[in-house]
């Protein structure tokens, strides 16, 4: 829409055009998303662990020397994680547990970082629930 289009028009400052960005390419209306695409090896990716539930692969846009993203490979309605319900809770901990592990193998368990953004509000862009896990830098806080 034009008031879409100037909204982003509108926009200074890189958050800012990155929140617009998120807001008005990708919404939360459950259609497939890449990341299905990635789960399915239909497009590649630099996968570093995977089992039955979880899959984590390198972010295609690094934000840090180590930045990988851990999804799990059935959506089932996490879109993103304010949509998440009590049925969500083995899931919700096992990508946090992956997290660890994924860590320990990339060798920075000893401080890392774990985000989630949860809806365009937090410029979330891709809507398959997944974990951002950073690091092999100092990292600052707080976060933009
Ligand atoms: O902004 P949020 O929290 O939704 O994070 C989405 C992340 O997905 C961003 O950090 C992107 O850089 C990352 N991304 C997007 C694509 C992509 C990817 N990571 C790996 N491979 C990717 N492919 C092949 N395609 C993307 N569009």
């Amino acid at each position: 829409s034009s008031s879409r289009r100037l909204t982003i028009r509108a926009s200074s400052t890189n958050n800012e055009k990155l929140a617009a960005k998120a807001a008005a390419s990708d919404a939360d209306n459950g259609a497939p998303t890449i990341f299905d695409k990635i789960i399915a090896k239909e497009i590649p990716s630099n996968i570093v662990y995977e089992d039955e539930k979880v899959l984590a692969f390198r972010d295609i846009n690094p934000q840090a020397p180590v930045h990988i993203l851990i999804i799990p490979k059935l959506r089932d309605g996490l879109t993103e994680l304010g949509k998440a319900e009590a049925r969500h809770g083995e899931i919700l901990g096992e990508l946090l547990y992956a997290a660890k592990v994924v860590a320990e193998k990339e060798g920075i368990v000893e401080g890392f970082r774990v985000v989630i953004n949860s809806g365009a509000t937090a410029c979330q862009s891709v809507y398959h629930l997944h974990l951002h896990v950073l690091g092999g830098r100092q990292l600052k806080w707080p976060p933009g």
